[in-house]
Parts: C-alpha cells; sequence; structure tokens
C-alpha cells in the first residue's frame, strides 16, 4: 500500500464514518485511496461548511468528527472551525495536503507553514513527514482530539509522501482508557461543603453534558434537590421538568437566574468552562464559595477561585457523590429557589398565545417547542437569536440544543444541521440563524440536497447584525455598521432545488414549521423577528431587584 491507502485503513481502524471536505490537486492520492474505501467522503461547498460538519459531529458522537482539505487556501479556511472545536471543547481531526517535502525550505506554490497556524488552535498537530509514521500519528491525532478535554487535531500529508509506499501497515488496537477518578479527600471535602451550605446550587456547564455525567448528576438532583442552572452548553443537563430548574445563565445582564446566584452560599460548579461565560458576570467580587468538578484542575482566574477542586471524570466524582450522601440530607434547602423559576417560568411563556407580526423571539422558541419532541435538535447559530434560544428555548436531554458558546462563531447552524442529520436520521432537525450568519455558509444547501438530508433551516430576518445593533443600542443609544440588504430567501431556497417558505402571520409559524418537516426535503423558512424585544428585555433586566 503506498501512504494514502494506509492512511484510509488506519482512519477506517478509527471507525470513521464520513470525511468532510473539499478535495485539492495536493490530495487526489489521498482521495484515490478513500474511493475505494467504506468510509463516505461528504463533498462540502466550502472548507468552513465541512469543518462544521465535523464539528456538530463530534459534539453529537463524542467520536472526532474527519475534515479534510487541501494545502494553503484550504487550509487556511479551516481555522474557524479548528478555533471553534478548541475553545468549544469538541473532538474533531483535520488532513491538510500540503507540497513536496523538498519545496518547503523555498518559496512555493500556496506554501505556507499550515503546521504552525494551526499550532495554536489544536490540542496537537504535526506533519506526516514519512510514510511509515502514517498510524501512530493517526491514533495519536484521535487519541488526543477525544480524551477530555476534547479538541481538534491536526495532521499535514504532503503530496509526495502521499504517493510513497509504505512498509509499516500495522494498525494499532483501539483500547479504551478509563479516566481517573477523584482523590476520596477531594469527595469527603466536597461533601463537607454541601453539608453546611444553606443554599446550594449547582452550575451546570459543557463538561456536564459529556461522557455520561447527565446521569449521576440527575440522580444527584433527585437525591438533594438542590438548584441547578446551566450555561448555554450545558443545555438539557438536568430535565426541564425537574423541580428546581432555573434554566440557563449567560445573559451578560442581570437575570432572574443570576439573582439566585446572589442569593446562593455554595456555587457547585460541574463541567463549568470559564471560556464560556466569564465568572466574573455572576461572582463579581469574588467572594462566591465555588465547589469545583471537572475533568482538569480550574483555570486561575481572580472571579473563580474553588474551595475544594473535585478533580477526574465527572461521572465518577458524581457516582462517588451519589454513593455518600445519605438521606439525613436535608431536600429542603433548595426552596430558596422557587420564586425566581415561577419568574423564570412567567418569562419563558408570557408571549405563547401574542399573534403580532413581526414575531417576538420568544414566541417563535414557543412554538418551536411545541413542534419538537424532546430528543430533537435544534443547533443555534451566533447572534441575538442565541441569546434567546439560550435563555427561552428549554431542552429537555443533553445535546439537544448546540450552541457555539466558547468560540461562538456564525455561520456554524446551516451546514452542522447536515451532520446531525446523518447522525440521527429520525429526528427532526433545526437550525435557527440571523440572516447575517444565514449567508456566510448558505452554500452548504446544495449539500443537503445532494446528501438528501432535510434539514429545517430557519432565518430570523431583520436585515441587521441583530446582536451588534443589540448592544450597540445599550451602550451608544443608537446603531452604526450593522444594515444590509437581503436575497429573497425563498427564491434563494427554491433556485437550489430547496423548499422555501416565509411566515406571513403571527399565527403561521407553527403550521408552517410542522408542514416543512414533512416536506422531506431541506427547507428554508424567511421568519420575520421583532427585534424591538431585545432593547427591552435588556431595560427590564436592568431595573431586576432581586427578591432576596
Ligand atoms: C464569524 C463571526 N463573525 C462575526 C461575529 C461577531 N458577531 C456576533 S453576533 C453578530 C451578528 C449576527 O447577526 P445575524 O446573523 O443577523 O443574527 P442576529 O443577531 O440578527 O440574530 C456578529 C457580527 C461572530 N461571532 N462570528
Amino acid at each position: 500500500m503506498n501512504a494514502s491507502e494506509v492512511l484510509v485503513k488506519a482512519l477506517e481502524n478509527e471507525n470513521v464514518e464520513y470525511i468532510f471536505g473539499v478535495p485539492g490537486e495536493e490530495n487526489i492520492d489521498f482521495l484515490e485511496a478513500l474511493r475505494k474505501s467504506k468510509i463516505k467522503f461528504i463533498l462540502a461547498r466550502h472548507e468552513q461548511g465541512a469543518g462544521f460538519m465535523a464539528d456538530i459531529y463530534g459534539r453529537l458522537t463524542g467520536k472526532a468528527g474527519v475534515c479534510l482539505a487541501t494545502i494553503g487556501p484550504g487550509a487556511t479556511n479551516l481555522v474557524t472551525p479548528l478555533s471553534d472545536a478548541y475553545l468549544d471543547r469538541v473532538p474533531i481531526v483535520a488532513i491538510t495536503g500540503q507540497a513536496d517535502t523538498s519545496k518547503m525550505h523555498k518559496e512555493s506554490h500556496q506554501h505556507i507553514d499550515v503546521v504552525s497556524m494551526l499550532k495554536p488552535i489544536t490540542k496537537w498537530n504535526t506533519r506526516i513527514s514519512r510514510p511509515d509514521i502514517v498510524t501512530e500519528a493517526v491514533r495519536k491525532a484521535f487519541k488526543v482530539a477525544e480524551a477530555e478535554k476534547p479538541g481538534g487535531t491536526h495532521l499535514e500529508f504532503p503530496e509526495n509522501v502521499a504517493k510513497e509506499e509504505c512498509i509499516n501497515e500495522e494498525f494499532f488496537e483501539i483500547r479504551k482508557v478509563r479516566r481517573p477518578a477523584p482523590d476520596y479527600k477531594a469527595i469527603n471535602q466536597a461533601i463537607e461543603l454541601i453539608k453546611k451550605a444553606k443554599k446550594p446550587l449547582i452550575l451546570a456547564g459543557n463538561g456536564a453534558i459529556r461522557k455520561r455525567a447527565t446521569k449521576q448528576l440527575r440522580i444527584l438532583l433527585e437525591k438533594t434537590n438542590i438548584p441547578v442552572c446551566n450555561t448555554f452548553m450545558g443545555k438539557g443537563a438536568a430535565g426541564h421538568n425537574y423541580s428546581h430548574n432555573l434554566f440557563t445563565i449567560g445573559l451578560q445582564s442581570r437575570d432572574h437566574v443570576t439573582c439566585a446566584i446572589e442569593e446562593s452560599d455554595l456555587i457547585i460548579c460541574i463541567g463549568y468552562d470559564i471560556v464560556e461565560y466569564s465568572p466574573q458576570f455572576w461572582n463579581p467580587d469574588g467572594k462566591k464559595d465555588i465547589l469545583h468538578f471537572d475533568f482538569d484542575q480550574a483555570e486561575v482566574d481572580y472571579w473563580y477561585h474553588p474551595k475544594v477542586e473535585v478533580v477526574g471524570d465527572i461521572a465518577s466524582s458524581l457516582w462517588e457523590l451519589n454513593e455518600k450522601i445519605d438521606g439525613t440530607f436535608d431536600k429542603s434547602r433548595g426552596e430558596y429557589a422557587g420564586k425566581y423559576q415561577k419568574l423564570i417560568h412567567d418569562d419563558i411563556y408570557e408571549y405563547a398565545n401574542d399573534n403580532s407580526f413581526p414575531i417576538k423571539p420568544q414566541k417563535i422558541l414557543n412554538d418551536v417547542r411545541e413542534v419538537l419532541d424532546d430528543n430533537d435538535i435544534l443547533i443555534s447559530d451566533v447572534g441575538a437569536h442565541k441569546m434567546w434560544i439560550a435563555r427561552m428555548y428549554t431542552a429537555h436531554e443533553p445535546n439537544t440544543c448546540l450552541i457555539s458558546n466558547g468560540f461562538a462563531t456564525m455561520g456554524i447552524a446551516l451546514p452542522g444541521g447536515i451532520a446531525a442529520k446523518l447522525v440521527y436520521p429520525d429526528r427532526k432537525i433545526l437550525t435557527i440563524s440571523g440572516d447575517g450568519g444565514f449567508i456566510m455558509n448558505s452554500q452548504e444547501i446544495e449539500t443537503a440536497l445532494r446528501l438528501k438530508t432535510p434539514t429545517v433551516n430557519m432565518i430570523w430576518s431583520d436585515g441587521t447584525y441583530g446582536l451588534i445593533e443589540w448592544k450597540q443600542k445599550a451602550r451608544f443609544g443608537h446603531t452604526f455598521g450593522t444594515r444590509f440588504g437581503n436575497p429573497d430567501w425563498v427564491k434563494m431556497a427554491e433556485s437550489f432545488g430547496a423548499v422555501g417558505i416565509r411566515v406571513k402571520k403571527g399565527d403561521d409559524l407553527k403550521d408552517v414549521l410542522k408542514k416543512a418537516f414533512e416536506c422531506n426535503k431541506p427547507v428554508v423558512i424567511d421568519c420575520p423577528v421583532d427585534y424591538t424585544e431585545n432593547i427591552k428585555l435588556t431595560e427590564r433586566l436592568g431595573r431586576l431587584v432581586c427578591p432576596i
């Protein structure tokens, strides 16, 4: 076999199902080997689209999503998805072509130093400089990408190496590595802190929905009745019906859930990543008692200085905690959260029957929630709509509301939806984007059509970069540099061969959504949104007096 064939076999050995990518001259040997493989090559229309597909695949499966690009401009287009994987802790492996190794010491067509370029945004990367290191490099790329905390890795595959004969065709047996369990002293200290607290509160982050942590978290909640809130990326960690669920924290302004934090005397952070939402917002004087459960030690941060750190596999840590918490635990200590839960609940359903047009964000999300089942998947893009989705959309299960919130990149939703449909063909997949973010990767509508992945893609159209206007209005009282024109979304969808639907009335949306999911084709829904609600929310929350 040549090195390309060995690389493909090594990827098969890792149980890779899909490679998302855009080819180039420098990887035609690899493609030729891939042609004969059972791995499906998903041709994307932009490397960024391919990278985001790999990203959502990684989030949903816990297995590294694989993306492919060529030398130079192909590789640079992967910078955004790899950065997203880096800060959102998503396992992906990127493979890029490269010039002949005999040309790397001098100026050469399309050659830039891609390994150096991607180093700061990957957990590990290397050049496959000789055919006989392929199998080791591939095993390491997957092992590192999938280990906690997950992230991206990158393999550069120069075109001359790709054709060379390979003498090493030994493939690794994939062996599971157990994650370390926590130190028993740390668990005992954690129990002491929890027992002493009068008003404990759990903050569940991104790590609380990975590696089976959710199951143990839910047992803990049942045993203790401790109130829980989650970050954008921790949505679904606690069930919607949990009696002390305070839902999502993360809008930077004051909110009902931050009042609960203010009242609480112990914040139990589970898989919380400060990259997602700075502790400065919820612990402004740095005085809160914090208990940290995570795969890694806590970052050093003035506003996040835990009293105790329980470091190790989160599911094991919570399991140990659950084993040691007995029937004497006073379950009434969560009752203080009831008043906040009512306020949050009232907010979520305030406009459930509002038929005004353009439609209020709250009403859109009520309708979406009614149409989607518990296990269906909503993927959010980034913008004002993301803030509303995070605050108002109630997720019942982990990984059913996906939000890029560490890197927070626009353009992820539409390509991400395609990957979600490949992973879960029987679930309804809805993406919601702003009109700014949607157009950034709208070329992937063609990919969805070609693959026959019938996702429904809703655009909240307002002709502006809504989130930026929201921030400008709050800070300066006016807007600048944010307005743009839109194509006719319905005609655009139709020109691709997809279905385009425009929402025309406030009471139309539920039917439109139901019809869209029955089409069995990719659908684009143009939904005019009433973003006057944005600044109203900021002002209302600004006036909020905590009922402590
Ligand atoms: C790739 C990228 N570019 C720029 C930004 C900064 N940004 C964050 S939200 C936003 C506006 C999004 O506008 P739109 O997609 O129309 O959604 P809306 O806010 O109107 O809901 C911008 C420009 C970003 N997060 N990602």
